[in-house]
């Protein structure tokens, strides 16, 4: 029995932590915490919201919606509200795994009702290969454009992960209802901690 025990333990050790785990998708959304906050008002099957703990008193001015990216591309979606009229930053990304890695995931598709996004699909890129109307976090970690038959919408799709994320601010109205839908996929790739 022993010896099965340790098979066992010693098989479940040689997986790799995403097969464990799956990988998780994160999609926040930022406002400035003087002049506003939000509520998460649900989402697809096991989609969680959450404010930004650290934050204190200010943890709604941050939503962090996760959920898992599956091997093929799903479309997920959700539905939030600013208690105020104000400017929110979208920010496409890959949560962190457990083991602290950082794997990518690829978003196509993005499209947001009760709010205008633009260039959702990503397929407008500029000199430099970034999606129009997208910004990244920060000055160097650039996500990537990736152009071809694999996109689940149109030619091209973004690759991001937690620290080379996708961005754009967008006008919400004070309680109004925005829906954000997108279409995501786990791309197996991860980088170490
Ligand atoms: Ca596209």
């Amino acid at each position: 029995m022993k010896r099965l025990m340790t098979a066992i333990l010693f098989g479940a050790a040689m997986l790799p932590t995403a097969t464990l785990t799956g990988t998780d998708f994160r999609v926040d959304l930022i406002v400035d915490k003087n002049i506003c906050g939000m509520e998460f008002k649900g989402g697809s099957e096991g989609l969680q919201g959450k404010k930004a703990k650290w934050l204190k008193e200010n943890a709604d001015s941050r939503l962090l919606v996760t959920g898992k990216a599956g091997e093929t591309w799903e479309e997920k979606s959700f539905q939030f509200s600013a208690k105020e009229n104000c400017e929110v930053a979208i920010h496409l990304l890959a949560e962190r795994a457990p083991d602290k890695s950082r794997p990518w995931v690829a978003y196509d598709n993005v499209r947001v009702e009760g709010a205008t996004v633009k260039n959702g699909s990503f397929e407008n890129v500029d000199k430099k290969g970034l999606a129009k109307n997208w910004g990244i976090d920060g000055k160097k970690n650039f996500y990537v454009v990736k152009k071809g038959d694999d996109a689940a919408d149109g030619k091209r799709y973004i690759e991001v992960s937690h620290d080379y994320r996708a961005v754009q601010k967008f006008k919400c109205k004070k309680g109004q209802i925005v829906t954000v839908t997108f279409i995501v996929r786990d791309l197996k790739r991860t980088e170490k901690k």
